[in-house]
């Protein structure tokens, strides 16, 4: 309970704040887009990972509010930097299951958009596997965000419920690679084979397709031989703070 109460403590008094990691154009090395990832700026603790509070925050329904806080921030950052003259990119933002399921989430969506001015398209929300798990209720939630113009992806995509059902049934944009795939494809043909199936795939659906957890300049080369159009990981940048984040948008990674 104790660490609940810190976390209501954290929203009032606004210590999260957001870290950014590039996304990458393989063919140009350009920022195409960036991840917005929390962070909890601990008045004793100093930055607190999201592992060690994002799990309680769903439990006690906390998430809801924290989510909204993020889109919010996310939006408003996003608009910030078009305003400032940087290239317009779009940004990446979490949904935890609560909040893709909860009530009247396009209206809260497009409250966020309004308020902050950000033209939708410059929106990507990132969805994972297991809340398509309803299939009939996500389609519907999808098709409320797409009448909204925001960008939606499977996040960790390939580690969850995998039913290619939904894949051409639903309304996405963009399958993100799970890292876990990543990770060994320069060791394990099996996953070799299946990460280029996967962008194969999302070639022939028309999807747009990431790899997640980039590491080193073989996984790289794999992938682009691969056709896999962006990639994100460690190779290019861990998550930073904004002023890391201005600094590679003006001057490349
Ligand atoms: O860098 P990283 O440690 O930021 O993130 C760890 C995990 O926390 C990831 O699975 C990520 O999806 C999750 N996470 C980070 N930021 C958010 C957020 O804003 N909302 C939600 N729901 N999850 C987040
Ligand atoms: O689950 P999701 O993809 O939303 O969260 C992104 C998580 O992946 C964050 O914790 C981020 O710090 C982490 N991450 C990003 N790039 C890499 C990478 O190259 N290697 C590893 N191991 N983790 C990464
Ligand atoms: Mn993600
Ligand atoms: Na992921």
């Amino acid at each position: 309970l104790r660490l609940e109460n810190e976390l209501r403590r954290a929203l009032v008094n606004e210590e999260f704040v957001l870290y950014y990691q590039p996304q990458v154009d393989i063919g140009s090395g350009r920022i195409v887009g960036v991840e917005a990832l929390i962070r909890w700026n601990h008045p004793d603790k100093g930055m607190v990972m999201p592992n060690h509070f994002i799990p309680l925050a769903e439990e006690s329904g906390l998430i809801v509010p924290i989510g909204e806080w993020v889109l919010r921030a996310a939006c408003k950052q996003n608009k910030t930097w078009q305003s400032e003259g940087y290239a317009p990119i779009p940004i990446s933002v979490n949904l935890s299951m609560r909040q893709f399921f909860q009530h009247n989430l396009k209206g809260k969506i497009r409250h966020v958009l309004e308020q902050t001015e950000l033209d939708p398209q410059y929106l990507e929300l990132e969805i994972t596997e297991s809340m398509t798990m309803d299939v009939d209720h996500a389609i519907q939630s999808l098709l409320e965000l797409k009448e909204l113009g925001v960008n939606v992806s499977i996040d960790d995509f390939g580690t969850g419920y995998s039913s290619l059902y939904y894949l051409k049934k639903f309304p996405i944009d963009k399958l993100k690679i799970d890292r876990s795939f990543v990770r060994d494809i320069m060791v394990d043909p099996n996953d070799a084979a299946i990460v280029a199936t996967i962008i194969a795939m999302t070639h022939h659906l028309n999807l747009k397709v990431i790899a997640e957890g980039v590491e080193t300049e073989d996984q790289l080369k794999f992938l682009y031989q691969n056709r896999c159009n962006e990639v994100q990981g460690y190779w290019f940048s861990p998550p930073v703070d904004r002023l890391e984040l201005e600094h590679m948008l003006r001057y490349g990674i």
